[in-house]
């Protein structure tokens, strides 16, 4: 089964594997040192290895931090997550009958904050997300939060996306999956291939019973250089490839975040010495 594969490598020698979650779990209490406030109530969990540091983090404040909290999760992984930690869950559905609906034009961001990992990381923080398959519940915690904390090791980070990360994931679909890949194909991506679940020959099911397209697609631009996006030579920005991809038929949501531009967009954190893409 062939599948496009993220060209970082992850550190194989064992010393350099420790030197990567020291760094995640040291970016990860950084980030929680620095953005995590008891005065919280609804918090966004995301998926991955990286974000159960951050979990870790919020747990080590101790019960008189968390206990009123309720933590909304990404999918299986992160409920799961949250839950071994003696922290509260709170599924998106079951929020938002709790803080019920507040009339046409108020604001959706009723969670304070949504830590999660990336894939990639470009230097605008737009991110690729979806490698671990939550990608549609993670789009839509990250919709309904005030403020969105990326957490990453340095591997992570590129100058513009798809530098290091093969592909953009796309969830679509099942009955639409390969109607999506042929559009894909049309758009510039090479090989799309639909993801299979491990090593087996069944397509994998996302946590939300969709199947997940890997589209391999050339280097973004930055969102800051529009001006020189060119399909017909595959020159894309994110947002530009992301609405282009979301507009086909059969597909929920795109593996593609946009990042903030200008001086809020800071990438914190300390760096993995010695391990890079
Ligand atoms: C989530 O976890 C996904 O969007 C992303 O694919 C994955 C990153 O996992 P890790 O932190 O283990 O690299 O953020």
């Amino acid at each position: 089964y062939i599948r496009p594969t993220p060209r970082y490598t992850m550190a194989t020698k064992s010393g350099d594997v420790n030197l990567v979650e020291a760094a995640k779990r040291a970016a990860c209490q950084q980030a929680v040192k620095d953005n995590f406030s008891p005065s919280f109530k609804y918090v966004g969990i995301g998926s991955g290895s990286t974000i159960a540091y951050v979990v870790e983090a919020i747990a080590a404040l101790g019960p008189e931090v968390s206990a009123h909290m309720k933590f909304v999760p990404t999918g299986a992984g992160s409920t799961k997550l949250i839950r071994d930690a003696g922290l509260t869950v709170l599924q998106v559905p079951e929020l938002l009958s709790e803080v019920g609906f507040a009339g046409r034009g108020t604001s959706r961001q009723h969670l304070d904050i949504y830590f999660d990992g990336a894939d990639e990381v470009d230097a605008e923080l737009n991110c690729i997300k979806g490698g671990g398959a939550c990608l549609f519940q993670e789009k839509i915690v990250s919709r309904l939060s005030k403020k969105f904390i990326c957490v990453a090791d340095s591997r992570k980070k590129a100058d513009r996306l798809l530098t290091n990360w093969g592909y953009v994931p796309v969830e679509v679909s099942p009955v639409a999956a390969e109607l999506v890949r042929q559009a894909l194909i049309d758009l510039g991506s090479k090989d799309p291939i639909i993801r299979f679940a491990g090593s087996t020959s069944t397509y994998l099911v996302t946590d939300n019973h969709n199947y997940l397209i890997d589209a391999p697609f050339p280097t973004l631009l930055l969102n800051s250089q529009a001006e020189l996006i060119d399909p017909a030579n595959g020159l894309w920005t994110p947002d530009a490839l992301a609405a282009k991809i979301r507009g086909i038929l059969g597909v929920l949501e795109v593996g593609i975040f946009s990042g903030l531009t200008g001086p809020q967009a800071t990438a914190a954190g300390p760096d993995v010495e010695g391990v890079r893409p």
